[in-house]
C-alpha cells in the first residue's frame, strides 16, 4: 500500500518551517518534505521522510509518484526577488521549470488517484509593478488584477506560474481527443513580506523588516537598505500559515478565483524601527539606501485588497501590527536568542 502524504517542497525555508511545525503538531497528515539543503533537525520529528533533492530532477519526482499517494502539494521552493536578480536565468529555471515539474507531477498523480491533487502555491506582492511612488500612494489597496507589471525576475516568474497553475488546472491538453478528466485543484495566495520569529529570510527584498528585528535581538548593528518612509504590506508568519491552511481546507465551490491577495498590516520601515527600538533600546539601526533594491520595493504596493479571500474562504489575520510585534515577534525572538546565549 502506498502511504498517503502531503508533499512540501522548499521544506527548509521560512514558510516550510512554520507549515511543517503546524501540520506536524496537529498530526493531521504525513509529511514528505523536500529541500536542496539538509533538513533542519527540529523539523525531523514531524516528517514521514525528508528528501534531499532538486525540484528540477524529474526522475526523483517520478520515483516519489511511484512510492507515495500524494494528496496535496505545497510547492514552496523558490529563489526570492533579490537573489534572483543576481542570476535571472537560473532563477527562472528553478522558479518556472521547477514549478512546471511539480504541476505535471500533480496532474499525473490526479489521474492515477482518480481525484484532483490540491496544489497550494504561494505567490507574492512581487507580481505587482507600480510605475512610480505617486501612483503607489494614490492607488492604496490594489486588487489582484491591477498593476501586474513586475520589474523583477522573481515577480515575472510568480505571475507566470499563477497562469500556469490556471492552465494546468483548467486547460491542460485541451486539444487531446480524450481530454484528461482529473487534474490539479490549484489554489494560490499572494503573500506580502513575511516576518517570522524562528527564521530569517534569505535573498528577498522585503528582508529589511525581519533583518532589523533579528539583528536588534542578537545585538548586531543593522544598516537598513531602504528609506525610512518605505511602505509595503507585511504579515506575521502564524498568519501566513493560517492562510495556507484555510485555503487548503476551503470547499472548492466557495472559490470565485484561483489567486488571492492576503495581508495584515502596512508599516513604514521607520515604524518597524520604532517597535524594534522599544523592545531593544540599545540596538543600532542606520539607513544606507541600496538604490536598486529600493526601486524594487517602491514598485510593490503600499497595501493590497484581500476582500475576496475574506469573503470566499474566511480569511482574517489574527495578528495586526501591535499584536504581531508585542504578542508574537518580540517575546518569541527574545526567548529564542536568550536560549541561544545571544542576549
Ligand atoms: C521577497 O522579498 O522576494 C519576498 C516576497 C515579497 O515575495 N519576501
Amino acid at each position: 500500500m502506498r502511504k498517503e502524504v502531503i508533499l512540501i517542497t522548499g521544506a527548509n525555508g521560512e514558510i516550510g518551517h512554520g507549515l511543517i511545525t503546524q501540520i506536524g503538531a496537529e498530526k493531521r497528515a504525513r509529511i514528505l518534505a523536500m529541500d536542496l539543503k539538509p533538513m533542519d533537525e527540529c523539523l525531523e520529528v514531524y516528517c514521514e521522510r525528508f528528501i534531499l533533492g532538486d525540484i528540477l530532477d524529474k526522475m526523483l519526482l517520478g520515483r516519489l509518484m511511484a512510492e507515495y499517494e500524494i494528496t496535496t502539494i505545497y510547492h514552496l521552493a523558490s529563489i526570492l526577488s533579490t537573489k534572483a536578480e543576481y542570476n535571472p536565468e537560473t532563477a527562472h529555471e528553478i522558479n518556472v521549470e521547477g514549478t512546471i515539474n511539480l504541476l505535471r507531477l500533480g496532474v499525473e498523480l490526479s489521474q492515477w488517484q482518480g481525484k484532483p491533487v490540491k496544489f497550494i502555491y504561494p505567490s507574492s506582492i512581487a507580481v505587482y509593478g507600480l510605475p512610480d511612488l505617486k501612483t503607489k500612494v494614490s492607488e492604496g489597496k490594489i486588487k489582484e488584477y491591477q498593476w501586474c507589471n513586475p520589474i523583477t525576475m522573481y515577480g515575472c516568474n510568480k505571475i507566470y506560474c499563477e497562469h500556469l497553475g490556471r492552465y494546468y488546472s483548467r486547460y491542460y491538453r485541451q486539444l487531446a481527443k480524450d481530454p484528461i478528466k482529473n487534474t490539479i485543484d490549484f489554489r494560490c495566495i499572494r503573500f506580502p513580506g513575511l516576518i517570522s520569529a524562528d527564521t530569517t529570510p534569505t535573498g528577498g527584498t522585503s528582508d529589511y523588516g525581519p533583518e532589523m528585528l533579528h539583528s536588534a535581538a542578537k545585538g548586531i548593528p543593522y544598516e537598513c537598505f531602504v528609506r525610512k518612509d518605505t511602505r509595503i504590506p507585511f504579515m506575521a508568519m502564524p498568519d501566513a500559515i493560517k492562510a495556507l491552511q484555510l485555503i487548503e481546507k476551503a470547499p472548492k465551490e466557495n472559490f470565485s478565483q484561483l489567486v488571492y491577495n492576503v495581508t495584515s498590516f502596512s508599516p513604514s520601515a521607520e515604524e518597524i524601527e520604532k517597535y524594534v527600538k522599544v523592545a531593544f533600546p540599545k540596538c543600532e539601526i542606520t539607513y544606507e539606501i541600496h538604490h536598486s533594491r529600493q526601486a524594487i520595493v517602491d514598485s510593490w504596493p503600499e497595501d493590497v485588497d484581500d476582500s475576496p479571500a475574506r469573503k470566499d474562504w474566511g480569511w482574517k489575520p489574527d495578528y495586526k501590527m501591535n499584536r504581531s510585534f508585542n504578542k508574537y515577534l518580540i517575546p518569541a525572538i527574545r526567548a529564542r536568542y536568550a536560549q541561544a546565549g545571544c542576549n
